[in-house]
């Protein structure tokens, strides 16, 4: 048998470092701030820490447009602070996984600048055209391909200078490298191991499956009445997805180094996950996968709302644990910088309830099969920001949202609700360490306002509060470490179509788990004769272990079967 990778039963805490902590006063967040707070970290039990980007960048997209993949930004420190906190990490047993964005630099990247050049050796390393044929270069309609832009607007960027048009399939500050070129991709592996021998464990590749485009570049399938097509096989997925995950991992090294690999991959299937993540021939780690975040999704954009049923989440995860269950390995997430927080989205931030139900949602979680992920505030149950103007929002993608929709006549406190709950800012909110002036983010003026609830949701309340939920998040973490079950344990979903219980086993030869959870803010009733005969189990998380007939409003029970 195949021997597990090292991870098998590791926690990943996410950082954002721009809301973490500002140890400068400049309002952001950076690297000391980072440094001041690893023991924090540690304390939660958690193993490795993905850091999201502090590359050099004009923060178009908060550093996920990258100016040079060499460089600290000014913004979060330098080298030295980069090297310091590498050894707080190791020092303290934790590993650290850099976000990798290579599926496009910033437009004010060395490469991009030159490639602006058509006769530049480095015009191939993105991706130019000609204006459609029949049109006039930088007139409507005249663009490449009907693409749309995942940040509004078309894909195709027109540069006067050389009348051609680049692609970005994110903000025209974030041009697509052209990974059909082997230059490209030598450059790319060659900075990756520079990383490594910084001292990096690892890689969190940011829209990997996008990598890899269907060429030649070509109109998609367009959605009638939708302006752009976003067809999954034209820009995710490409046919050399495999070639150049393989390729990446041998000029890395990254087996024979045991590093980390989580690729985000949009628009990808659970069949096509467990190709990537097969453990026969892994070509990634783990892939964060889009599926279960959709689900509260109308139709039409992801600020189009719809409330989340919760048979669909329950099989959706299930549907993932049995197609990676054997031969692949998932990832856990319900929260990242680009997600709105769990307690407020699909739980409830009510006063009452807020505490009950992020535990409940943390315990579903950690008790599925594959490697959690904690997002920095979650352990804390932060809720959404609750901003209901537009002027409280950075983020480009809300930016940009509400001013073509709000343009195409959509009423403004339609577009400001659908911001509400599913901005990126939701998430990105700094982190309040106490109930002082800015929560003890800053000393200056946060780049982003905090939570309204800072002076009671906080990092200092959270760790006097024995049974709050950092504490239950130490108790799951500490449980994974323990018990094997939870680590390799098959997983089986028991009440599908149950709209307010969810309840699963995992089983590891003689030893079974139950997990038993009422997510809603009501009470259920648990019908008992459907689930494991209990006499002699043990009760190891929530509850007061007498009557399970009832469970309390987000009252979640984790019981040992043996
Ligand atoms: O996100 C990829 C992505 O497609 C979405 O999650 C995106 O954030 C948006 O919600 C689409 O509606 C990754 C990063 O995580 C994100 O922060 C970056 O903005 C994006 O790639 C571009 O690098």
């Amino acid at each position: 048998p195949l021997s597990d990778p090292w991870w098998s039963d590791a926690v990943v805490y996410q950082i954002y470092p721009r809301s973490f902590c500002d140890s400068n006063g400049d309002g952001v967040g950076d690297l000391q701030g980072i440094i001041s707070k690893l023991d924090y970290v540690a304390d939660l039990g958690v193993d490795v820490v993905w850091l999201s980007p502090i590359y050099a960048s004009p923060q178009d997209d908060n550093g996920y447009d990258i100016a040079d993949y060499e460089e600290i930004d000014p913004l979060f420190g330098t080298m030295g602070d980069f090297e310091e906190l590498v050894a707080g990490l190791h020092r303290r047993g934790l590993k650290l996984v850099m976000d990798l964005v290579v599926n496009h630099t910033s437009d004010e990247h060395a490469w991009f600048q030159s490639s602006r050049d058509p006769q530049s050796p480095k015009r191939e390393w993105y991706h130019w055209r000609p204006a459609r044929e029949g049109f006039e270069p930088g007139t409507p309609g005249a663009e490449p391909t009907n693409w749309g832009s995942f940040f509004g607007g078309s894909a195709w960027a027109y540069d006067e200078a050389s009348g051609e048009y680049y692609l970005h399939l994110f903000s025209r500050k974030q041009p697509d490298l052209n990974w059909e070129n082997p230059e490209v991709r030598e450059a790319v592996y060659a900075m990756m191991n520079r990383w490594v021998e910084r001292g990096v464990d690892g890689f969190r590749m940011d829209v990997i499956n996008l990598i890899s485009k269907t060429m030649p570049l070509a109109d998609g399938h367009q959605r009638p009445g939708e302006p752009y097509s976003f067809e999954v096989e034209r820009v995710a997925n490409g046919p050399r997805m495999v070639e150049f995950l393989e390729e990446m991992n041998a000029a890395v090294g990254i087996d024979a180094r045991q590093l980390f690999t989580v690729g985000e991959m949009v628009m990808c299937t659970a069949e096509q996950a467990r190709i990537y993540t097969s453990r026969a021939h892994p070509r990634l780690g783990m892939v964060f996968t889009f599926e279960h975040m959709s689900l509260d999704q109308g139709p039409g954009s992801k600020f189009e709302l719809k409330p989340l049923h919760l048979p669909d989440l329950k099989t959706n995860l299930a549907h993932w644990q049995e197609q990676l269950g054997e031969e692949g390995w998932n990832s856990l997430y319900f929260e990242n910088h680009d997600q709105p927080r769990v307690v407020s989205r699909f739980g409830d931030d009510s006063p009452e309830h807020r505490v009950a139900a992020a535990k409940a949602w943390a315990t579903v979680l950690h008790l599925h099969r594959g490697t959690p992920y904690v997002y920095q505030g979650q352990e804390i149950g932060m809720t959404n920001a609750g901003f209901t103007r537009i002027k409280q929002y950075r983020d480009i993608e809300s930016l940009n949202y509400f001013a073509d929709a709000t343009a195409a006549g959509v009423p403004e406190q339609t577009v400001l609700a659908g911001l509400a709950l599913k901005s990126r800012d939701n998430a990105r909110t700094p982190i309040p360490w106490g109930a002082g002036p800015q929560g003890g983010f800053t000393r200056g003026t946060p780049w982003l306002p905090l939570n309204a609830n800072a002076d009671t949701v906080n990092v200092q309340a959270a760790l006097a509060a024995s049974d709050g939920v950092r504490a239950h998040y130490q108790r799951l973490i500490a449980l994974r470490h323990e018990l094997e079950v939870i680590q390799k344990g098959r997983f089986d979903l028991l009440l599908p179509e149950d709209p307010k219980l969810w309840v699963f086993t995992r089983t590891l030869t003689s030893e079974q788990v139950l997990v038993v959870a009422n997510m809603s803010a009501h009470l259920a009733s648990v019908p008992v004769q459907q689930l494991p005969d209990l006499r002699d189990a043990e009760l190891l998380l929530g509850g007061s272990g007498a009557d399970i007939q009832t469970l309390e409003p987000w009252e979640a029970r984790v019981y040992l079967v043996r």
